[in-house]
């Protein structure tokens, strides 16, 4: 079933009403900071409405978790719609998520939803981005690239520029992407189909803590599929025939344990992406 909804993914159409404050509300007592790198013992492997999914240190699934807010939420300014991100460190006791770590880098944009202008951390602590663009259907978006690029440079994050569908390309044609080699990205052709140019990218991923972002239909998933060798990991969808698009067939981020210590983030299709620097909130000391 195509995905229907307005914005990119489920978390854009849920409604975030400010809480009604109440002058009687007594103020919380125990203070909400950023816990240190070894207080925490697992990682946000997905999120849903009210609970993140977290992959513990310890055990090799991953747990449903509540959160406690009162240890949880610091937020410094910006407004996040979830309150962690897949790949968020997190403290997890029984069931419960109740601290964070400090994000080392962030992936982050403004919230599609135009009623509530929130931030949408799509991924954290990560040191690559691989940028997916398809050659054709639907069509190579330089601007998406270059934004998204922008963003990962900015925090040394180092940056792929994957364009996928090379099957597609008729001979001759103009290859507009490798115009993003002189900007400190590696830029790789390849072809989920044929498999053209997968082992260098399957060499420039692994080992990394890689999250697969760009336009939807462009393959994403499909790559993934290939890089884990698992065709039963999450679902690709035809683009749509009337619109030349794709249909936004994943709706949230995953994360995805892949070899040496692999983690490949899957993140939904956007269709547009204005970044948001979160080192002033997030970053500095509360
Ligand atoms: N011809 C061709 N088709 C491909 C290639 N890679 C993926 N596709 C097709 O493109 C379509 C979209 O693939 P997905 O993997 O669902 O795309 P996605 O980027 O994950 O899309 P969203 O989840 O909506 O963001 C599917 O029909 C795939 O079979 C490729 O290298 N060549
Ligand atoms: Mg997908």
């Amino acid at each position: 079933m195509p995905n229907t909804r307005r914005g990119d993914d489920w978390s854009d159409d849920v409604q975030h009403e400010p809480r009604p404050t109440s002058s009687a509300r007594k103020p919380h007592v125990v203070r909400a900071r950023r816990l240190s790198p070894e207080e925490c013992n697992g990682t946000v492997a997905e999120i849903f409405p009210n609970r993140s999914a977290v992959r513990l240190d310890s055990r090799p699934d991953v747990l449903l978790c509540n959160y406690r807010m009162a240890t949880l939420a610091v937020r410094g300014g910006s407004r996040e719609r979830s309150p962690t991100c897949v790949g968020d460190r997190v403290r997890v006791e029984g069931d419960v998520i109740v601290g964070a770590c400090r994000r080392r880098t962030a992936l982050a944009r403004r919230s599609p939803n135009a009623r509530n202008p929130l931030t949408h951390v799509m991924a954290a602590n990560l040191n690559m981005l691989v940028i997916v663009a398809s050659v054709r259907e639907p069509e190579y978006t330089p601007g998406l690239v270059s934004r998204m690029l922008e963003a990962a440079d900015s925090q040394d994050i180092a940056v792929v520029v994957c364009a996928n569908k090379i099957d597609l390309l008729e001979e001759g044609a103009a290859r507009p992407w490798r115009e993003f080699a002189e900007a400190r990205a590696a830029v790789v052709e390849c072809s989920v189909k044929s498999g053209a140019g997968m082992a260098e990218l399957e060499d420039l991923v692994r080992g990394r803590a890689a999250a697969f972002c760009g336009n939807s239909g462009v393959g994403k998933t499909s790559l993934l599929r290939r890089l884990l060798g698992d065709d039963s990991y999450g679902r690709v969808a035809e683009i749509s025939a009337a619109s030349g698009k794709g249909r936004h067939t994943t709706t949230g981020a995953v994360l995805l344990p892949g070899p040496a210590n692999s983690t490949w983030i899957d993140t939904p299709g956007v269709m547009d992406f204005e970044a948001v620097d979160l080192k002033s909130a997030e970053y500095e000391e509360p």
